[in-house]
């Protein structure tokens, strides 16, 4: 018998399968019939990097890669595509390092992750490979700038960079470690420069809603939601005694109006220079702002630091509830940017607010009961005191009739605040999208006309910063200086260029139409492809590209370019994979695995499967070496069953009833399991029907290999269609239909769960004896015979006894 060597086969299988066009998705246009329903898959696209392909990419695609092979097997028309999300940082300082242009650099990173690609054998369709620098596809991520513009969804503001005064140069969030640059350790400050603004936050309800609309995991919308941060409450007035100022306060909790106790500024705020003139201590106050300009948000709001402020002596506020004076401080817990970046203190209801009113000795006057003031701040809704007619509210009542009875005195009104800010969408760098924006002397900010896209990159040999805040490509004069499109004369084209997630925003529709020249994708194939039925990609992801996308997405749904409102239908998410040792892989660690070490020693379907069975999809873990063995080994005893039985004299002519349930069972294991990222638990009920395989191999006949081969096949390509071939089949093996169970032969899996509330017996169910606790809870609970006794009483406990029964505590 032939040793089991994939070297010596899975290139050969590689090859056939592309060049026999096995992975093309067949477009409505060549629609044949007879073809399945359309199956959108996708991956988030890889930033090829210049250290190739990492066992954390390879992780996700191998599972994903399995759903969309099974998914074609069962008749679907599956679109699994791949691109690359080529702009980025690391090949712009690369290329400043080493000298190499990052168009080289990203074409030889690309062919490097191409070339890994393939060795897996990943069923990619890759005739709509797309790539985000490549000006054919950038001419549409500049077309929806222009869009965004034209309804007043892209704008201008001056907005404070991060800027490392020894570099001279902007830097992105991810650059800045600790507050240091990360190129030369130098503190980083701000620089106020004019920035382009897309407005993310007038869709923000739109994102939060249509959630409902969508099946991700309870955890990214929380996440989505969380981010968005939207907050319902008041805007008051509060007038600046002997002054013409008002302050707009901001505040959830307008229960605790009679409670404030001073006014805090942002260090920010504009009205500080307005009331200079009364401000008695203006050294003390200015030194205190120049001070707080040094620390980061974080820093500044992290809420176990104290809190720190000054008074402006002289400046005093009203409350508009009994126009009592209170006095006003700066302070810089506050955010500038949040609500009117001013607050109102209440020591007695808040926990900032406590510390601050203890260290500067402000009163703490309690108007919520419930709670022990002298010992710490009562945050709890309760019921209202020392609040002249609104005493013996509860604090929802008293929410609602303060708001109303402001409202009528016109000092104040309902307001929505939330915690998402709009998209700074400039960066000054080179290897970027440029913004196609014109400035002309005469007629101001110029739209590039759509017939004049691209707006390419120029190809040069410097794209070093410039020292003074703006992009490289300032310095280059040929290509700034342009002509206005509307009257003629000499105008500058914008320097800036879009920021990464620019190119990821919408790639999914270009893979539906990848080399179309008139539109960002035709209507048919978008009508046909979208939505994405199932996207998987990073937990890191969830707040950033995954918003933006959705956010572009509702955009290019309100003109009319995409076709539903939602881009993905469903979101799971892959756990990361660490090192062996537990900690992240990585160079400076000397911890890195590669793909193409494991390959060439054990072969792709091993890393294929291994990556699979490591551990629950959805959490990080460890790589592990041993198992990548386990793994190798149980492929040869596949290689060796199949082998052995591919010798007439070694088969029976028809298979144990044992043998055939088990196969069955585990047919019907695969379909649940992959529909619910449980990869791990489907490998591992493989490895088991194998194994009962190799113990009674007499029992086995020619039907159940084949079955149990294509049933392998979407997870270990290579080596089915081998075995396949070398059974003496002709055609390819994922020409085969996906085997359907035979509900009859696992039937006698049945039992009858016997169901108890506080260990009475209540009602008998039958349910499948393999019946999980969470399952049989979800089951029992929806009984009527058990509603009955549950209504609404808690539950405190569930026991459940396999094959037995399950008593709910309540
Ligand atoms: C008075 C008050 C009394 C508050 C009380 C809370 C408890 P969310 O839910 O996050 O929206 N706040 C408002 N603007 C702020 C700013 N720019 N920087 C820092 N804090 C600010 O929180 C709203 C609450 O956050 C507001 O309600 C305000 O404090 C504070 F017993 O107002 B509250
Ligand atoms: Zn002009």
């Amino acid at each position: 018998m032939e040793k089991y060597d994939p070297q010596k086969f899975e290139k050969k299988w590689q090859k056939y399968w592309e060049d026999n066009n096995f992975y093309q998705a067949e477009d409505p246009a060549l629609f044949k019939k007879g073809l399945g329903p359309k199956k959108y898959i996708l991956i988030e696209f890889p930033y090829p990097s210049g250290e190739g392909l990492h066992v954390g990419h390879t992780r996700s695609y191998s599972a994903l890669d399995s759903i969309a092979r099974k998914k074609r097997m069962e008749g679907f028309n599956v679109l699994f595509p791949i691109g690359w999300d080529a702009f980025g940082l690391p090949t712009e300082n690369y290329a400043l390092k080493t000298g190499t242009h990052p168009q080289l650099a990203t074409k030889k990173n690309i062919a490097n992750f191409k070339r890994q690609l393939k060795s897996l054998g990943l069923a990619f369709d890759w005739q709509r490979e797309i790539n985000t620098t490549d000006p054919k596809y950038y001419k549409w991520t500049q077309w929806i700038f222009l869009k965004l513009f034209e309804k007043g969804l892209a704008y201008q503001a001056e907005i404070p960079i991060n800027w490392c005064p020894s570099c001279k140069i902007g830097l992105a969030n991810e650059e800045v470690v600790a507050g240091k640059c990360e190129r030369c350790g130098a503190q980083v400050g701000k620089k106020v420069l004019k920035q382009w603004m897309l407005k993310i936050t007038a869709y923000a309800d739109r994102l939060i809603d249509d959630l409902k609309k969508v099946d991700y995991p309870e955890r990214v919308k929380a996440q989505q939601i969380n981010w968005i941060g939207k907050s319902c409450g008041t805007e008051i007035d509060f007038k600046i005694a002997d002054s013409q100022e008002t302050l707009k306060v901001f505040t959830t909790r307008t229960d605790t109006l009679f409670g404030i106790t001073a006014i805090v500024l942002a260090p920010e705020h504009k009205v500080i220079s307005l009331l200079r003139s009364k401000i008695s201590n203006p050294k003390e106050v200015e030194n205190y702002i120049k001070e707080s300009k040094k620390k980061s948000e974080f820093e500044r709001t992290e809420l176990a630091k104290e809190k720190t402020g000054v008074e402006l002596k002289g400046v005093m506020a009203r409350n508009p509830a009994n126009n009592e004076k209170i006095p006003v401080w700066v302070g810089d817990y506050v955010v500038a940017t949040y609500g009117g970046g001013v607050i109102m203190v209440v020591p007695a209801h808040d926990y900032r607010d406590y510390d601050f009113a203890k260290k500067y000795g402000l009163e703490i006057r309690e108007v919520i009961s419930g709670g022990n003031i002298s010992k710490a701040a009562f945050v709890d809704y309760g019921t209202l005191i020392n609040s002249d007619k609104f005493n013996g509210l509860s604090s929802e009542e008293a929410i609602k009739k303060i708001t109303e009875w402001l409202e009528k005195k016109g000092l104040g009104r309902k307001m929505v605040q939330y915690k998402l800010r709009d998209w700074v969408f400039s960066r000054q760098h080179y290897w970027g999208e440029p913004i196609p924006i014109i400035y002309c002397q005469k007629c101001g900010v110029v739209p590039v006309p759509e017939k004049d896209l691209p707006v390419k990159l120029p190809y040069v040999k410097k794209y070093e910063p410039t020292g003074t805040g703006k992009s490289p490509l300032a310095a280059i004069t040929d290509w700034v200086n342009t002509k206005c499109p509307k009257c003629g004369s000499p105008a500058k084209r914008e320097t800036d260029t879009m920021p990464n997630w620019a190119g990821s925003n919408w790639y999914f529709m270009r893979y539906t139409d990848p080399d179309n020249d008139n539109a960002l994708a035709d209507q048919k194939k978008l009508k046909y492809w979208m939505p994405v039925d199932w996207y998987n990609g990073g937990m890191e992801h969830t707040t950033l590209h995954l918003l933006y996308s959705r956010f572009i997405y509702k955009f290019l749904f309100d003109i009319g370019v995409a076709p539903q409102p939602e881009p993905y239908q469903r979101r799971t998410s892959h756990g990361i994979v660490l090192a062996e040792d537990g900690r992240k892989m990585s160079k400076s660690f000397g911890n890195v695995i590669s793909p193409d070490t494991i390959v060439q020693k054990y072969g792709a379907d091993t890393l294929r499967i291994y990556e699979m069975f490591m551990g629950p999809f959805e959490q990080a873990i460890s790589w592990n070496n041993q198992g990548v063995k386990g793994v190798y080994r149980f492929l040869k005893k596949v290689w060796k069953l199949v082998s052995e039985c591919s010798q007439k004299e070694q088969v029976s002519p028809k298979s144990s009833p044992e043998i055939l349930k088990n196969l069955n069972k585990l047919n019907k294991k695969i379909d649940k399991d992959l529909e619910i990222t449980k990869f791990n638990t489907a490998i591992a009920a493989f490895m088991e029907f194998v194994n009962l395989c190799s113990e009674k191999r007499k029992e086995i006949d020619k039907n159940i290999i084949e079955k149990m081969l294509i049933l392998l096949s979407p997870f270990a390509p290579h080596i089915s269609e081998e075995l396949w071939q070398r059974l003496g089949n002709q055609k390819s093996i994922f020409l085969e239909k996906w085997p359907k169970y035979d509900p009859e032969l696992i039937k006698e899996e049945f039992i009858t769960l016997v169901v108890q509330i506080n260990g009475k017996v209540r009602d008998k169910i039958e349910v499948e004896a393999d019946i999980s606790a969470k399952e049989a809870k979800k089951l029992t609970l929806a009984r009527e015979k058990v509603k009955k006794w549950i209504e609404e009483k808690e539950i405190k406990k569930v026991i459940f006894v396999p094959k037995k029964l399950i008593n709910i505590v309540v």
